[in-house]
């Protein structure tokens, strides 16, 4: 079966459109209409080797901060639908990612129990503005938006980084590197769910 999914969401503060494919390449067009946020999505698909189509816009007039948050909530969606039953899926995975002084870890579990633990961000770095608009802090709301919407166990740890865009890349990387592992098909176990419980 496919493991695709599209969605759309409107509400007054914006309008998103995202359609995602698990067994991809890594083929992105993303236009989130916040420039820094389509570096991180773009990221995201690459190196997670998820094809992904994003087209949103929204009040940013006031703040990107309702559109970043709604497209992370749209992906979460997106990716606890195409993960179906999780058949097959690896389940558990981690990736270390450097960006020359910048090192992020993301652990993942796609567990069915949504929860988020981040930690390590310099102090500061909530606060810092990433290409005019992206603050730091969003980087770990994105990451709670999609845990807690695709019912994943995500743990993030920032352990090194000074420059703040390297740091949100190599956090955007880690994620999906993680995930690529995740939810690829583990060939020893084909049609099998990868739970005591038999489910997920
Ligand atoms: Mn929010």
């Amino acid at each position: 079966m496919a493991r695709t999914a599209t969605i759309v969401r409107k509400t007054s503060e914006s309008s998103v459109e995202l359609s995602l494919n698990l067994d991809g390449t890594g083929k992105t067009d993303i236009d989130t209409s916040v420039p820094f946020y389509n570096h991180m999505m773009t990221a995201l698909g690459k190196h997670s080797l998820i094809d992904l189509t994003i087209k949103a816009h929204g009040d940013t007039d006031i703040d990107v901060h309702h559109t970043v948050e709604d497209i992370a909530i749209v992906f979460g969606e997106a990716l606890k639908q195409a993960l179906g039953d999780k058949r097959g899926i690896r389940r558990f995975a981690d990736a270390t990612v450097p960006l020359d002084e910048a090192l992020a870890k993301v652990v993942v579990d796609i567990s069915g129990r949504p929860y988020c633990v981040c930690s390590g961000e310099p102090a500061g770095y909530e606060y810092c503005m990433m290409g005019g608009h992206f603050t730091g802090s969003l980087v770990r709301h994105v990451m709670e938006s999609i845990a807690l919407h695709a019912g994943i166990c995500l743990h993030m740890q920032v352990l090194a980084g000074r420059d703040p865009h390297h740091i949100a890349e190599a956090e955007f990387k880690a994620l999906a590197r993680a995930l690529r592992f995740a939810i690829e098909p583990d060939p020893r176990i084909e049609g099998l769910i990868p739970s005591t419980k038999g489910s997920l």
